[in-house]
């Protein structure tokens, strides 16, 4: 028997769909999707089986015009995934069409993809009219010479089961490169962290989703079987922690209850999650930080 294996990186402005199209790809939760941009910040791996091929999805941060150093660490992040992909999968929403940040994607990919392959998917389909589809589709292909056009809705599933088979057919002859029950390649440390900042992004509002981490400090397995997870979240000004810790602690008590029932579900025992707010101005300029979140430090310079 053949088998294939390779990786397909996903990339696109923030909110495109990245993270949700990977989760359905691999069948289950392993990147985090909020409706706010930025939220993933660097490269998720899922691996996802199609017939005899292994497909290893590399979710990236959305590409954006970076001003701050974890900007510019999250994108240098999605371009090195394309760098490392055999194949990369353009996502653009479809109601919002060719905006500047689609323009300028379109116009690195030109400098620095030559020679390689890059599929457009056109997502969110469940949002326009089959006309605006054409249109949008005629004018990425002049653009730009994609191998191939989809039209999905990572969603809701349409046209998604087409681009695995259309994928999967695509890998490069290999051994499979991850154990057949594996669907993620990131420490679960890091994951329980992603879930817990997911829950941070949909509560808080503003600018305080992104000037927050959070980190795993502590794994303790149970005689019992259950785990003692401690994590710590990183805020930048003393008013966020009160803002996070909420009045008389229930944001937090909420963001910590949500958060330990999706992990428990992830992990399949009982947890008990820990967490605790620490005010570090600096925490944006600390090697550490990005070492913890998978990002390189001196990409953001
Ligand atoms: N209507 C609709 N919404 C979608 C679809 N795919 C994703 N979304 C929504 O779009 C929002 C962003 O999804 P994500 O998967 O987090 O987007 P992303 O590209 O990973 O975003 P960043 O990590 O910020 O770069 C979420 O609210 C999703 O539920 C789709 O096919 N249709
Ligand atoms: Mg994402």
């Amino acid at each position: 028997m053949t088998t294939r294996a390779g990786f397909v990186a996903l990339i696109g402005e923030p909110n495109a769909g990245k993270s949700t199209l990977t989760n359905r790809m691999v069948g289950a939760k392993v990147s985090i999707v909020t409706h706010k941009v930025q939220t993933t910040r660097a490269r998720i791996r899922g691996v996802a089986i199609e017939g005899d091929s292994q497909i290893v999805f590399v979710d990236t941060p959305g590409l954006f015009q970076p001003r701050r150093r974890l900007d510019r660490a999250m994108v240098a992040a999605a371009w090195s995934g394309v760098a490392d992909a055999d194949l990369t999968v353009l996502l653009v929403e479809a109601h919002r069409g060719v905006t500047p940040g689609v323009e300028k994607i379109l116009e690195t990919l030109q400098q620095m993809a030559k020679g390689r392959r890059v599929a457009l998917a056109i997502n969110k389909i469940d949002r326009v009219e089959a006309k605006q589809l054409l249109d949008l589709t005629e004018r990425l292909n002049a653009a730009y010479p994609f191998e191939k056009t989809f039209m999905i809705s990572a969603e809701k599933g349409h046209g998604v089961q087409d681009l695995k088979e259309w994928l999967a057919a695509e890998m490069p002859e290999s051994p499979w490169l991850y154990p057949e029950d594996q669907i993620a390649d990131l420490p679960l440390r890091m994951i329980a962290a992603e879930m817990t900042r997911e829950k941070l992004t949909l509560r808080l509002h503003q600018e305080l989703p992104y000037q927050l981490t959070v980190e795993t400090e502590s794994w303790e397995e149970r005689k019992d079987g259950s785990a003692r997870i401690d994590q710590l979240i990183y805020v930048a000004r003393d008013g966020h922690k009160g803002i996070v810790l909420g009045n008389k602690g229930e944001t937090i008590k909420a963001v910590s209850k949500a958060a330990r029932e999706e992990l428990e579900e992830f992990l399949g025992r009982r947890v008990h999650l820990f967490l605790q707010v620490k005010v570090r101005q600096n925490w944006l300029d600390e090697a550490e930080r990005y070492s913890e979140m998978g990002l390189d430090f001196r990409d953001g310079n």
